[in-house]
Parts: structure tokens; sequence; C-alpha cells
């Protein structure tokens, strides 16, 4: 039998079905091991059915697979009726942004309102990738996918603060590149009782990037601040980890998705929503984790955050 004594500590396996270059994989074994054993993971059809796998699963802890707009509502009943039976699990939730953004969201506004004690993963790669590569509403502007030949349109959905608006404990975007500040939140958002929403942005072969850059690019989504790194917690919001800004263009030309893409217009964007969150953060920045990233540097070049 074949067996990976590297990862034989871990809850998930190597040996797993993703394409080499996935960057969900990368981050799923992070979040498994911050949260723990004990772990129930229901998973909406995505990528993620095929790699964690149903004849043979690659993870220790249990999977449910599920249909797209019933995995917020099986896990509900799941943890409720566990925790009725005054049994130690955890409930989490492992779903595309095909479930989070479009197909599952009425179920998982529900289960969010509600306050249901469960972590809900978003693993968004920005489109429907198991089936080829589709825009979803998460899909960013100028996406080149097979829906948007010559690049997306319209801007994405807000996620983060669709799931503010519902008044949950916790919620918080991560990245595989920052694995410390990763592992800080979902073991935070564990430990907190209620619903609590994690927004990974996750690398994903189909982008058209070279498959060793996956977690290059993971980095590069926070330090060109397409994706910053911040938590809101009842409300107030803080970025936990700040890198000196990189240009997007670093991002932009390592995929072929973006061959269209006006950079000028993109990094306007990009900057414009930036300064929106950094406004909600009103300039709070408390790393969870002691600084690997630079961003002691980044307040340096930033006066106005110094001590904020
Ligand atoms: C209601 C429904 N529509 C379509 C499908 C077919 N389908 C299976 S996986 C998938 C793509 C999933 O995309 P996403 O949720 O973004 O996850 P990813 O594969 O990108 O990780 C689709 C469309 C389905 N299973 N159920
Ligand atoms: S299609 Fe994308 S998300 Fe799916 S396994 Fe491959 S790299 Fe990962």
């Amino acid at each position: 039998m074949l067996t990976f004594p590297q990862f034989k500590e871990q809850i998930m396996y190597g040996g797993h079905s993703a394409c080499p270059g996935c960057g969900s994989t990368v981050a799923l074994r992070m979040v498994l091991d911050a949260m723990g054993p004990n772990t129930t993971m229901f998973v909406p059809a995505s990528c993620a059915s095929t790699y964690v796998g149903f004849m043979r699963s690659s993870t220790e802890v249990h999977a449910v697979h599920c249909l797209y707009p019933s995995a917020f509502g099986q896990a509900a009943g799941f943890v409720t009726a566990r925790r009725l039976a005054g049994d130690d699990v955890e409930v989490m939730i492992w779903g595309g942004d095909g479930a989070f953004y479009d197909i599952g969201m009425d179920g998982l506004s529900h289960v969010a309102a509600q306050g249901f004690d469960i972590v809900a993963v978003c693993n968004d790669n920005q489109g429907y990738m198991n089936t080829g590569h589709h825009s979803s509403s998460s899909t960013i502007l100028d996406t080149d996918t097979k829906l948007t030949p010559g690049g997306m349109r319209t801007g994405h959905k807000e996620i983060m603060d669709i799931m503010v608006a519902h008044n949950i404990t916790y919620a918080a975007t991560i990245s595989a590149a920052y694995p410390e500040d990763l592992k800080a939140k979902v073991a935070k958002a564990k430990g907190l009782p209620g619903f609590k929403f994690l927004h990974l942005l996750a690398s994903c072969v189909n982008w058209g990037y070279e498959v060793e850059i996956g977690v290059k690019l993971a980095r590069l989504v926070v330090t060109t601040r397409i994706h910053p790194l911040y938590e809101v917690e009842r409300g107030e919001y803080r970025f936990t980890c700040l890198p000196p800004q990189a240009p997007v263009q670093e991002y932009l030309k390592l995929q072929a998705r973006f061959r269209g893409t006006n950079v000028e217009a993109f990094q306007k964007a990009i900057d414009d929503r930036f300064a929106i969150i950094w406004e909600k953060a009103a300039g709070r920045v408390a790393p969870l984790v002691d600084d690997p990233a630079g961003t002691r540097m980044f307040l340096q070049q930033q006066p106005v955050a110094a001590g904020a």
C-alpha cells in the first residue's frame, strides 16, 4: 500500500486527486490541522468533492458530500443534533464560491442569521473550476473565463460585507501563503460561539499559471491588496497582516486569464476597494501572530496607521 510519511501527523493525506499547483489543498491541510480531529466537514459539490474523495478519503476526519443548496442546512442540523447528544464535535463547511456566492447563498444566509455553531470556509477560486472555469459572482473584473471570453465586465459580490451584514460572530480573510495568520484565524473561529465565516482566496491552475507558483500567487493576492488580510469581530474591522504594497501587474502578468486586462484601470479598482476596507477598519492593524509579513514595515511607511 502507498503511504505518504511526510503527512502522517496531519489530518489531510498526500496523494489526493487535486491538480498539481492547486492552492485549495495547500490551504485545506492547514485549516484541518487547526480545526482538529473532532471535525466533521460538509462539502458542497466542487473540486473538493473529488480531492477530499468519497470512495477513498484523503482526510482523517469525516466528510459529508452534499448538494449545493443543502450543505448549509445539513451542517446546521448535524451540529444541533450532536450537541444535544452531548458530543464534542466541530462542524466545518468547505465549499467553493459556487456554493457560497451563488447556488447555496439562501441556505448560507439562513444558517448564518440563525447563528449555528459552524466554521464556514469559502474556498474561493473565483469561478466554477471543477466544471472547467466558468464565471461565478466572485469572478473578479476582467477575468477571461469560458462564460466571459475577453473578460468579465462586472465586478464581483463582496462576500465579506454580505456575511458581516448577517451580524455573525466572526469573519476573516485568509491566504495559504500566510499560514500563521490562517491558523490563528481558524483557531479563533473554532473557539468562538455561533456562525464564523472565513474567506480563502485559493489559486487554481485554470487561471493559466505555471504549477510551481500557486503559493506565490496566494502571497501576491495579499501584497497587491486584491485580498487583504483582515478580520471582523462583532462588527469591528481590523487588519491582521499588511505587507508593503506590490503593483497589481506583478500578479496579473503571471496568469493567462488577465491577458486583456487594462492594468491601470484594474489598479485603480483595487486601490479604491482597499480604501473602503481601510476606512471601515479606521486604520486598525492588529497582527494575530508575530509579524511574519512585514506589517511593521508597512506601518512605518504609513504614519496614518501608527498608533491607531
Ligand atoms: C445544482 C448543481 N448545479 C451544477 C452542478 C455541477 N457542478 C459540480 S461541481 C461544479 C463547479 C463547482 O464550482 P465551485 O463551487 O466554485 O467550486 P470549485 O470546483 O471551483 O472548487 C458544478 C457546476 C451541481 N453539482 N449541482
Ligand atoms: S481545477 Fe483548480 S481548484 Fe480544482 S483541483 Fe484543479 S487546481 Fe484545484
